[in-house]
């Protein structure tokens, strides 16, 4: 529109200059038909060469969102998938996946999250309270790596043995040891009446029980005899090692005493408690000793000791 204003002004200067001379020319005229056609095809041009321009513009954008559009579909037909090397490796405990060029490989995870709550915390069997599982197991990968942050050698093999810090390590004293037979004894009589009370035992431990309650001097011998039977799981008349299981596992870290004490019911070492050395070591009489067991065996006479 500029270059419009300003062809008119040029050509109107044009047609001043031989306006004085040309007196019988009409201006009005001239201006209105020779002005008119001139604009006109300038405009004409103008509008083409635009109207050329916005058409290239216009072929360049469809050119341009056709081959995106071929791309997408080829895309869609044939897609490059993307497979994450990680995506399928289970890396062990304390180690992470971390793809080297176009390899998995599992590595040490290089930290742990930090867990400030000790009921987080863990007791290794190296007795150590570390502060996560996360840690110990971290520990564990670099020292079976060799890595750098390996503190021992043999923590190499180190796992859990419980949740929360570990427990001090206290020694049964003397005078704990003393008084432990007592404390067993109530504690194995309370096991039994909780038990009849739960309806758990049978009906034979259960008139052991009542006869326990009902008469002081039995009260202790039939809970030590009805445990003692209960933990001689193959009926062979001795409490193994291995027999004595059940008992020690659940107290050990509870009661420093229970392991020296279970230990001195064996007073002959030969790894088996008898019935004779159970009762002796709670330091009940003998004679209130009958061997009582609800067995398949009940049947066959057994010697005591
Ligand atoms: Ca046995
Ligand atoms: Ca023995």
């Amino acid at each position: 529109m500029k270059l419009l204003l300003l062809l008119l002004a040029g050509l109107l200067c044009t047609m001043q200059v031989f306006a004085d001379d040309l007196d019988e020319f009409n201006l009005d005229d001239l201006i209105e038909e020779d002005f008119d056609e001139s604009a006109e095809e300038l405009l004409r041009q103008f509008e083409q060469k635009n109207s050329n321009k916005d058409l290239e513009r216009e072929n360049e954008i469809a050119a341009q969102l056709a081959a995106e559009a071929i791309d997408q579909q080829n895309h869609i037909l044939n897609p490059v998938v993307e497979i994450d090397p990680c995506e399928k490796m289970h890396c062990g405990a304390g180690r992470v996946c971390q793809v080297h060029g176009t390899e998995a490989k599992c590595v040490c995870i290089p930290e742990c999250p930090e867990e400030p709550e000790a009921r987080r915390h863990v007791c290794t069997n190296r007795n150590e309270t570390w502060l996560s599982d996360c840690a110990v197991y971290r520990q564990r990968c670099l020292c079976a790596t060799n890595a750098p942050g390996c503190l021992n050698p043999e923590n190499s093999h180190v796992h859990i043995d419980y949740y929360g810090p570990c427990h001090e390590h206290k020694t049964c004293s003397e005078e704990d040891m003393k008084d432990f037979p007592r404390r067993m004894r109530d504690w194995l009589f309370n096991v039994m009446r909780d038990l009849a009370e739960r309806d758990e035992l049978t009906e034979h431990y259960m008139q052991m029980e009542l006869e326990a309650e009902t008469n002081m001097t039995r009260r202790w011998a039939n809970a030590a005899v009805w445990k003692w039977c209960d933990l001689d799981g193959d009926t062979d008349r001795s409490v193994s090692r291995h027999e004595l299981f059940p008992i020690r596992a659940p107290l050990v870290s509870l009661e420093q005493c229970i392991a020296p004490f279970l230990e001195s019911c064996d007073s002959n070492k030969d790894h088996r408690i008898t019935l004779i050395e159970w009762g002796a070591c709670l330091e009940l009489d003998e004679t209130d000793l009958n061997e009582r067991c609800d067995d398949i065996h009940r049947s066959t006479p057994q010697l005591l000791g």
